[in-house]
């Protein structure tokens, strides 16, 4: 397996049943034989967090029928209401990397600090960041709704002593990342996985996903316009011109989970926005476990991401938490929307 360099797109729940498809498990077996001196450790942890996504699945699916819909009654680190489901999600990740062994430091949405983890030998090589449960005021309307995640490397030289500052890496650095996504969608992540239910595996459904060049799809909240700045304001009054020569105007979707946003958009062709505004100067979205990931992903299919400034994987690290504007999806579109912003009219 490209182990080092990999991207995973894991899938929820939608029914893909056949004998001949690979598992999961059987793809990241193969993929790691292919890696000289791979010891198994990033193949036992990418199986820990697919068992972590079935069990998020899983209570996602019956939220309905037991307590766990609804607010904790606790304000997170973002200042947002904490779901019953979130810190559930938090829990089972924390759990499955916990038991696992191959991570020495976790940083979460739902956690104020990066959590170390002890081991007896403290031989975990990898640093996991995540959005447990993103698109969580979706959760009580049956939207679709994910898990986001980040693999990072320890420092060689830091290995046996992590420190909460090598959570802080640089996007490029990411050695893996992938997204799920829980609710009635497939899924391409450059390797999109189906959650087969009747037989609890993950299949290889759709490899080496490419998104499309360009695409009719944009995807923001229009509620904040006013808030925006000016070059965004021209870029979405070109996409809904009509134009019929270059299939204007583009059709509007926004989900208000990232993760179905993006998902879609990849498939589709398409960009997703969520821009600074004069009420969140650096946007919404966290870098560090939902713009990185996703543009580690858009990138190796072909797509492309940035902070309306330049790439969101260049972007230097600063805090755990730390926002960014976010610009994603297929290259021409994110190419122009950067035109726009830099005054240009086309
Ligand atoms: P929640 O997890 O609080 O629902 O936030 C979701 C999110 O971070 C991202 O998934 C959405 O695209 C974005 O926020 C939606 O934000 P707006 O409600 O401001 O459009």
């Amino acid at each position: 397996m490209q182990t080092e360099s990999s991207t995973l797109g894991l899938a929820g729940n939608t029914l893909a049943t056949s004998g001949s498809l690979k598992t999961l498990e059987q793809f990241i077996i193969e993929r790691e034989g292919e890696a000289p001196g791979s010891t198994g450790q990033f193949s036992r942890l990418l199986r820990d967090i697919a068992l972590a996504a079935k069990v998020v699945e899983r209570d996602v699916r019956k939220a309905g029928l037991v307590d766990i819909y609804g607010e904790t009654g606790v304000v997170n680190v973002q200042d947002e209401e904490q779901k019953k489901l979130d810190v559930l999600a938090h829990e089972e990740f924390v759990r499955a990397l916990r038991r696992g062994g191959e991570v020495c430091l976790i940083g979460s949405e739902e956690h104020a600090e990066a959590i170390p983890l002890q081991f007896d030998d403290c031989q975990g090589k990898y640093i996991v960041l995540f959005d447990p449960l993103d698109g969580s005021s979706n959760i009580d309307v049956n939207v679709s709704i994910g898990t986001i995640f980040s693999i990072y490397k320890v420092p060689d030289d830091h290995v046996g002593r992590v420190t909460v500052e090598d959570a802080l890496q640089c996007g490029r650095k990411q050695v893996a990342a992938g997204y799920v996504v829980y609710g009635s969608s497939t899924i391409n992540g450059v390797n999109g996985f189906t959650l087969d239910p009747s037989i609890g595996e993950f299949l290889l459904s759709h490899p080496n996903i490419r998104t499309p060049e360009t695409g009719r799809l944009y995807s923001i909240n229009e509620g904040n316009y006013n808030s925006w700045e000016r070059g965004l304001k021209e870029f979405i009054k070109w996409m809904q011109e009509d134009a019929p020569e270059d299939d204007r105007p583009f059709t509007t979707r926004y989900i208000g989970s990232f993760v179905a946003d993006f998902h879609r958009n990849l498939m589709k062709g398409g960009i997703y926005i969520y821009p600074a505004n004069t009420r969140n100067p650096s946007g919404k979205l966290r870098l560090m476990y939902e713009a990185n990931p996703m543009a580690f992903i858009v990138e190796q299919a072909g797509g492309a991401a940035s902070t309306g400034n330049g790439p969101i994987l260049d972007v230097e690290p600063e805090a755990l938490h730390q926002r960014v504007p976010v610009y994603i999806g297929s290259p021409d579109l994110v190419e122009r929307a950067k035109r726009f912003l830099n005054g240009e009219t086309s």
